[in-house]
């Protein structure tokens, strides 16, 4: 019956639970929507003023403008660059949470951190032209942090790390005013654009939100990334598990939800604690067994090997397994249905961020000044939760899968050169020469209107048959995590001859999991390196490269497309951009913004379709670049 909703049988056989149950999930409610509002669908329904809210009639012969006169093109891009400016607010804001830890941490006033990525601290103060010789490292990272924080407030000029870009991509957001000034000013200018009377025009519209979109992924992100290196450390390759059969039926099991590491790291720490798993112990549990649940899973997996309990789709579900004592969420992503499902259950979902409450739920207020004694009181009350589980209602999933994860920007430098000579020369020469045909981050939630996992697994599993190696990060690389895909072995089993030569010769999977959303600031950054190393032209656009995300459900997916294809990435998604009703601003979407960005939207929903659609275009960037024809596959 569940057949059609997942390819996760872990998942089905929890839903076939729920429905025992009588317990309504995110599937029953999708259904229950249906049909859902066709012009929400195609982006023409508009509420920003009180004379609508107006719908226009793209097919038929009903309205074709506003009240106010706006037409679907107008309607449709206000919309879509609402979006970005809710996308690029949340993975910005993740960022300044981040600077604000860390300067709290250099002055000495949190507990339960510790500058742990001394290295990257020093390359970040050297990029940001701050002192490093003869100052204390808390001295250097009060610095960072600082200019960090800046860069949220920054009015004119432009954004520091968009200086990391190869000079051409610089000169071309230049020269089309898309360079971010500061990240929080390109935000609130969409809010002002949108407001009724402002901006009509679409395209400038959507200047706006690529300027917004850049000011996430080369900014709020980027942000977000250097700095939890520098708290928590830089990841490196590590084993772990994924899927709901993490869960274990003799522990303490809490589980983490949401997006920041700030609080799921030190979670990890008080989970760890010698006194708190003796109680654990005086309680009956064997152990207290954390695991984690969309990107802040992410987070403690790359730097503590922390197991993955699942993904988007399957946060209602580890409730639905009657095994855990606490969840704990932070923000974005979590959905609000979680504190009715607990209430079937004992568990108890406590909720930690002053920006995201739940009326019915628990809320112990996280700060990172306490972060440690905040943390441990948690993880006593899952402990103290455990004697309330009831055994009747436990039914924990068997599957669970071996992973590895953990590669970043610097890591794939060191993997690919060998300790004394790292470089990414082996990298461009595998491309150059045809072993491999290109890379393709493939990212992005899960969306019930795409059969759970289905998307990323096939898309994936297709690409890496073309020797297209793939870069993961987000709910995506969980689900490549839970299908085996990140694991060396898969290269034999799946890869074609010439991506499975590479992983061979280095020992790595054919699917490389870099981290969690706001981490596609690494592949970002992978890509710069690429273009330095040399051979491979001069440009982002240039590079036989595409993103996909097969799954997308959210507003930071829409931020995230947005600045890849800014980038001068071609992208792919799996549902459309809510722009069809607007015929112009569809064809700029799709075709005429290559004119100017180098990169553009295709919307695919067959993820073989999908997977054409990307090696054509890196086949079209080979023939560009003039590389050698394909070793192994044509
Ligand atoms: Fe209607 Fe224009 Fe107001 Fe939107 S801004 S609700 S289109 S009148
Ligand atoms: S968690 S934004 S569902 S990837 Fe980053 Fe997953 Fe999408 Fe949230």
């Amino acid at each position: 019956m569940n057949n059609e909703k997942s390819a996760d049988s872990s998942v089905k056989e929890t839903l076939c639970v729920a429905c025992d149950r009588n317990i309504s999930t995110v599937f029953d409610r999708f259904e229950a929507m249906q049909p859902e509002c066709g012009f929400g669908q195609l982006g023409v329904c508009c509420r920003n003023c009180v004379m609508g809210p107006c719908r226009i009639d793209p097919f038929g012969e009903g309205a074709k403008e506003g009240i106010c006169g706006a037409n679907a093109d107008t309607i449709a891009a206000r919309n879509l660059v609402r979006m970005i400016a809710g996308g690029a607010a949340a993975h910005s804001d993740h960022g300044r949470d981040v600077a604000h830890t860390l300067l709290a941490t250099s002055e000495g006033k949190t507990e339960g951190y510790a500058i742990k990525g001394k290295e990257k601290l020093f390359d970040l103060a050297k990029e940001l032209n701050i002192k490093t010789e003869n100052r204390k490292i808390e001295e250097i990272a009060h610095d960072v942090a600082e200019k960090c924080f800046a860069e949220f407030g920054q009015q004119y000029g432009e954004l520091q790390f968009t200086k990391r870009a190869p000079k051409k991509r610089q000169e071309i957001w230049r020269k089309n005013k898309l360079t971010p000034r500061g990240i929080d000013r390109e935000v609130v200018e969409i809010m002002h654009r949108t407001h009724i009377g402002v901006d009509n025009d679409y395209e400038n519209l959507i200047q706006q939100g690529m300027r917004a979109s850049l000011s996430d992924g080369w900014g709020g992100s980027m942000i977000a990334t250097d700095l939890q290196d520098i708290l928590f450390g830089s990841p490196t390759p590590v084993r772990s598990v994924s899927n709901l059969g993490v869960l274990k039926e003799d522990e303490v099991n809490i589980i983490v939800h949401g997006h920041e590491p700030t609080l799921s790291d030190v979670i990890v720490t008080a989970s760890q604690d010698k006194e708190l798993l003796e109680l654990a112990k005086s309680y009956g549990a064997k152990g207290i067994n954390l695991a984690g649940i969309c990107c802040t899973a992410n987070e403690i997996l790359m730097r503590r090997g922390i197991p993955i309990a699942g993904n988007f789709l399957q946060q209602e579900l580890a409730i639905i397994t009657g095994a855990v004592e606490v969840f704990i969420t932070d923000v974005q992503c979590v959905m609000p249905s979680l504190g009715k499902i607990a209430g079937c259950f004992h568990t108890k979902v406590v909720s930690t961020s002053p920006k995201a409450k739940f009326p019915g739920v628990e809320h112990i207020e996280f700060s990172e000044e306490e972060a440690l004694p905040i943390a441990k009181k948690i993880v006593r009350l899952a402990i103290e939760n455990y004697k309330n589980r009831k055994k009747e209602l436990v039914n924990i999933p068997k599957e669970k899968m071996e992973l590895i994860a953990g590669f970043t920007s610097e890591y794939v430098f060191k993997m690919l050169g060998g300790k004394y000579r790292a470089t990414y020369r082996p990298l461009n020469d595998a491309i150059i020469s045809g072993r491999l045909r290109g890379a393709v981050g493939i990212v992005g939630c899960n969306n019930p209107k795409v059969k759970h996992d289905w998307a990323h697994i096939e898309l994936t599993k297709e690409l890496i048959k073309n020797d297209v190696l793939v870069v993961t990060t987000g709910c995506s690389a969980i689900a490549s995590a839970k299908a085996g895909l990140l694991l060396p072995e898969a290269a034999k089993k799946y890869a074609g001859k010439g991506l499975q030569e590479i992983c061979e010769a280095v020992g790595c999977p054919p699917v490389l999991h870099m981290g969690s959303c706001v981490d596609i600031s690494r592949i970002l950054t992978t890509l710069c390196n690429v273009i330095t190393e040399g051979g491979l032209g001069e440009d982002i656009s240039d590079l036989p490269v595409a993103a996909a995300a097969p799954e997308w459900m959210s507003e930071k997916a829409v931020s995230i497309g947005f600045y890849a294809v800014v980038s001068g990435i071609y992208t792919v998604l799996g549902l459309p951009l809510p722009v069809m009703g607007g015929k112009n601003l569809t064809e700029y979407l799709t075709n005429d913004i290559e004119n100017t960005v180098g990169g553009k939207f295709a919307f695919e929903p067959d993820p073989l379709k999908a997977a054409k659609l990307i090696i054509e275009h890196l086949n079209k960037k080979r023939e560009l670049l003039k590389l050698k024809p394909m070793m192994y596959i044509k």
